[in-house]
């Protein structure tokens, strides 16, 4: 591994791995590629402001011009770039087509014919849509439910048809939900957070009874590591926390922790074809060696401590970024309208 090429570089999972690759491995050459779209923040990537061995390219994971000049001379790719929000999707999908489909073909065409000798295409636990009972294995068929892991589930297979057609050594991680430091504020776990600081209402959809597995961002950062030295091109990898929590539970939790009635909540429309529950078996990567080492208790905690800590980060967004008032306000106002507090 000399030059590694991280697309996405610039979001919350990608500027995570981009950090723990350059604490463990000092020597390599990273290149970010990243859109800078609104999740996009080079904030996030501070700690590489005098890296001489670091490179930073704007541009667009579905242009081939800008895909070939940031390749070259790479002999390892990670796409983390993507449309990632699951409401937004919902509301208007046509940029998620473009990136997590169409930006994938793009850059494994580049990865084939400059012969890469790694891509890892970073996927996730929602193309197999939702499991009420017992946990999905990395062979039970797919089946997305919402446009944005639809269009992750095309980036998954056409990723999987370049090494059963061409060879091109990719592996496929389907990982479950992150959580951790430089996370967005529109997810789920930063939003409630940034909203119970401000004493802002927590819009819980639904009942609040949908499960997720959450997964310490470090945890998958390593996890992706690991698999550039011991995953098997072909294969894919299911990466799981191993802490189910119920939506209601996890907005407790985070209530608790930061000492708030929990009043704040405000159970609102639901989002629609909510998936009910995720839940992965991570006996295949287990097998080879790996497994998380964060808790989640302890985890969240030094998430809401980090939030507590770091307001330079998220208040510019939440305050000042007038596209992120006009997502909030699209999303959430009608819902908020008569929304009652459960307690
Ligand atoms: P994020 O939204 O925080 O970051 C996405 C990054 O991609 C941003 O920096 C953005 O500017 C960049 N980007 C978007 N479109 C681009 C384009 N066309 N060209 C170049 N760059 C572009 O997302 P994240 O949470 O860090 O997720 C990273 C990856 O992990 C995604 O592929 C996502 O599907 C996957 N994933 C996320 C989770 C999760 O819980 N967050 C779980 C499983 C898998
Ligand atoms: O305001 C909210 N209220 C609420 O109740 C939001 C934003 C979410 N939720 C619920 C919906 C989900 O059940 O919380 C849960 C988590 O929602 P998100 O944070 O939006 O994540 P999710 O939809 O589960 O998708 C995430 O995990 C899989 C990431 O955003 C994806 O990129 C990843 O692939």
């Amino acid at each position: 591994m000399k030059r590694v090429l991280v697309t996405g570089g610039a979001g919350f999972i990608g500027s995570c791995f981009a950090r723990r690759l350059r604490r463990e491995h000092p020597e390599v050459e990273i290149v970010v590629l990243d859109l800078l779209t609104y999740a996009g923040n080079l904030n996030n990537l501070r700690v590489f402001d005098a890296d001489p061995r670091f490179r930073f390219v704007k541009g667009d994971i579905a242009d081939p011009v800008a895909v070939k000049d940031a390749m070259e001379g790479c002999d390892v790719v990670l796409n983390f770039a993507a449309e990632t929000h699951v409401d937004r999707s919902l509301l208007s999908a046509g940029h998620f087509f473009d990136t997590d489909v169409k930006g994938v073909f793009v850059l494994l065409e580049e990865a084939r014919r400059t012969g890469v000798e790694r891509f890892i295409q970073i996927s996730t636990d929602e193309v197999y849509g939702q499991i009420l009972e017992g946990e999905f294995s990395e062979n039970d068929p797919l089946n997305p439910r919402n446009p944005y892991s639809a269009a992750k589930c095309g980036g998954d297979r056409l990723a999987y048809s370049f090494w059963a057609s061409y060879g091109t050594p990719v592996i496929v991680t389907r990982a479950s939900n992150n959580y951790g430091p430089y996370h967005y504020p529109e997810k789920v776990i930063p939003l409630f957070i940034t909203n119970a600081i401000d004493n802002e209402p927590l819009p819980l959809y639904g009942d609040g009874r949908n499960v997720r597995d959450w997964l310490h961002v470090e945890d998958h950062a390593a996890a992706l590591l690991f698999l550039l030295e011991n995953g098997v091109p072909g294969e894919t990898y299911n990466i799981g926390g191993g802490n189910e929590v119920e939506n209601i539970d996890l907005t407790r939790k985070i209530l608790r922790l930061l000492d708030k009635p929990e009043t704040l909540i405000r159970k609102v429309t639901d989002r629609p074809g909510h998936d009910r529950r995720y839940a992965l078996s991570t006996a295949k990567i287990r097998a080879l060696g790996w497994g998380p080492a964060y808790g989640f208790e302890e985890g969240l905690s030094e998430t809401v401590r980090w939030y507590q800590e770091n307001e330079w980060w998220w208040r510019p967004i939440k305050q000042g970024d007038l596209q992120y008032k006009a997502w909030y306000e699209k999303n959430y106002a009608d819902r908020l309208k008569g929304a009652t507090s459960p307690s």
